[in-house]
């Protein structure tokens, strides 16, 4: 497993761009609130490491993973100026029934083509472990924190984003402009 080799949290400051300017929007699950809610705590506090302020930060809770997605929409399609990225937040423990893969895979997907859809970064900041212990070690634990992993993936897309927009502007202009 990937998380056996790489620390959630440990990274290099200066490989991260600036990100102060950006809007982010982070949906929460409320099922297992220990673990996202130390999960948020990762994502903002690393946000505003990286110069995203406060009132940037567009937080809104939905009941468990399985409704992310329509959270992670409705904030896409409800918040003005537009975020620049939106990150879900969850945490699904495999249980005695085939719950967990139903709701893991519709998450996964449906997380996925909402990115693609709105060509915006919609981040997969959600656990899927074998039990609890798992989930503590990743959510600010031993494995550092998966809130942390998601908040500098967000910033990577939305910088990415944002600079081939900013490109193609300028490059629309140098072509069509002159027409
Ligand atoms: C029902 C359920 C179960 C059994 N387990 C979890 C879980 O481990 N993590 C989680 O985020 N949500 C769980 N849920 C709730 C579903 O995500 C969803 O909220 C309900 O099925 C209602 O649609």
């Amino acid at each position: 497993m990937a998380t056996n080799l790489k620390n959630l949290s440990s990274y290099n400051p200066n490989d991260i761009p600036n990100a102060s300017g950006m809007r982010i929007g982070i949906v929460v699950s409320e099922w297992n609130e220990q673990i996202t809610h130390a999960l948020l705590e990762g994502a903002s506090d690393c946000l505003k490491k990286h110069g995203v302020s406060d009132e940037n930060i567009m937080v809104e809770y939905v009941p468990g993973s399985f409704e992310l997605t329509l959270g992670a929409q409705y904030l896409l399609d409800y918040t003005l100026p537009e975020l620049d990225a939106v990150i879900c937040l969850g945490c699904v423990i495999q249980g005695e029934t085939r719950h967990f893969d139903f709701i893991c895979d519709a998450v996964a997907n449906d997380i996925h083509r909402l990115g693609i859809d709105y060509a915006t970064p919609v981040i997969f900041g959600v656990l899927t472990t074998n039990n609890q212990e798992q989930a503590l070690e990743r959510a600010g634990g031993r494995h550092g924190n998966k809130g942390v992993e998601a908040a500098l993936t967000a910033i990577k897309m939305a910088a990415l984003r944002n600079k081939l927009e900013a490109q193609f502007e300028k490059d629309k202009e140098n072509i069509f402009g002159k027409l």
